[in-house]
């Protein structure tokens, strides 16, 4: 990945970009962030839903179902097995990459699409070398929107490969839209086991690939019938020939005996996601920790869960027990819940080496000039700051956008090469309360919606 040793034919035709490898010193931090009162939720975890969320305040609007604001060759539209309908618009960004919008969700049943992300893509891949002597922002520092590569349709098994219009480098066979198996959805037997329900799940399979230098980076979106929603990054490609000099003990031999010794670093891997649930813009944010309490004597444990409303800017780290959801302001599903996402992310190793890189998900305001994570390219005035761990300084969420940070520290291995295997790192968005049931319950299960049969 060092880009300082390619020969010039490797690295990207791209415009310099300020704020390459070497950075200028940041701004002191903000104010830290703020979480609003933990609320207690009662001996069930039921207590934090319908009833403790009747009281929120709505928001003003409540937009229709949106419309498809794109043209043919950028809307996609899939109906799934099962009957779940996934519609959105994408385009291309010359630093992003692929961008997803107006993406709505609507499963069997459901009269309108439901809007899920406003917009969703990559923010940065940055990668710090361990030995201190590189350190990339490869969105905004290195070309990666300009590295978009063809693929053949054996690439996009089962799928169509779109035409992708890349700024300043021309055409590109670049965004595969497919579909895929994956295995149960559910699988339940009757009472007496003389009846199985049982079905198989499908999802709808976007995905590119862009060329950094020596590494190759698959981005991709899987959208599930049951209302999952998957993003991930794959990394492969090779690993940098230039960087096999980590004879400091930061690295790992790779060629024969202990002379080829690749050198050890993070991919800190960030999506920014605006929500707009439902079509409004005054999402919701709630963390929830449970706390288990050791058993008395001749007891057995118990466990508390708490509910605080993450009413201001939040830089928030993942424990053990914790997890956050996005609610919708104005949708509610026909139990009368309001519907929301939780956000679960991937296994992840937070590099702490940058402000910005300590901590797994950020909540902002939406402002149109904080897109990416790091080396923010857009003009926020006159030293604003340019991190999204800045930007969090206690701002009142009223339009609130989510980044999610995955981290993974590559040692590298003699299987690395040659060529890499894909390493993944990513997260997902997991429907809570969008529907009412299962969105694929077989219609002969439909009334046990709160009654399941109880059985002999
Ligand atoms: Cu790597």
């Amino acid at each position: 990945m060092d880009k300082s040793r390619l020969p010039r034919a490797l690295t990207p035709a791209v415009p310099a970009v300020p704020g390459g490898p070497v950075r200028a010193a940041r701004a002191v931090r903000g104010p830290a962030p703020v979480l609003a009162a933990a609320v207690l939720l009662g001996g069930a975890l039921t207590a934090a839903g319908p009833t403790a969320q009747a009281a929120a305040p709505q928001a003003p609007t409540a937009a229709p179902a949106p419309a498809p604001g794109c043209s043919a060759p950028y809307r996609i539209s899939q109906k799934l097995a099962g009957g779940t309908t996934w519609r959105m618009c994408w385009h291309y960004d010359s630093s992003a990459g692929l961008v997803l919008d107006n993406v709505t969700y609507q499963p069997k049943g459901e009269p309108r699409p439901i809007q899920v992300l406003a917009s969703a893509k990559l923010a940065q891949v940055h990668v710090p070398y361990d030995n201190g002597q590189a350190e990339y922002d490869d969105l905004t520092g290195f070309g990666f929107g300009y590295g978009l590569r063809d693929l053949k349709p054996t690439e996009c098994p089962g799928g169509t490969v779109k035409t992708v219009k890349v700024p300043d480098a021309g055409r590109v066979k670049g965004l595969c839209t497919t579909t895929r198996s994956r295995g149960h959805a559910y699988r339940m037997a009757s009472d007496d086991g003389a009846e199985v329900w049982q079905e198989q799940g499908t999802d709808l399979l976007l995905y590119t690939v862009n060329k950094v230098s020596w590494y190759e980076y698959i981005t991709e979106w899987r959208f599930s019938s049951d209302g999952t929603i998957s993003a991930n990054v794959g990394a492969t490609g090779s690993l940098s020939p230039g960087d096999y000099d980590a004879g400091d003990g930061r690295g790992w031999p790779i060629g024969k005996g202990a002379k080829d010794y690749a050198a050890s670093h993070s991919h800190n891997v960030f999506w920014r996601l605006n929500f707009g649930l439902d079509g409004g813009v005054r999402d919701r944010i709630e963390q929830y920790d449970s706390e288990v309490t050791p058993p008395p004597a001749n007891g057995s444990p118990t466990t508390r869960t708490t509910r605080t409303p993450v009413t201001r800017e939040l830089a928030g780290d993942a424990r053990t027990m914790r997890w956050w959801r996005v609610v919708s302001a104005t949708g509610k599903n026909k139990d009368g819940h309001p519907r929301s996402y939780e956000i679960v992310p991937g296994p992840s190793a937070p590099h702490a080496g940058r402000p910005f890189t300590k901590h797994d998900i950020y909540v902002t305001q939406n402002r149109a000039c904080e897109q990416f994570a790091s080396n923010n390219i857009l003009n926020c005035g006159r030293n604003a700051p340019d991190s999204v761990d800045e930007w969090v300084n206690g701002e009142t969420l009223s339009h609130p956008v989510v980044w999610v940070n995955i981290g993974f520290h590559h040692i590298a291995r003699d299987e690395d090469q040659q060529p890499m295997p894909v390493h993944w790192q990513g997260f997902q968005l997991a429907p809570r309360d969008v529907t009412a049931m299962n969105p694929l319950t077989p219609a002969d299960l439909v009334g046990q919606n709160g009654a399941p049969p109880q059985g002999s």
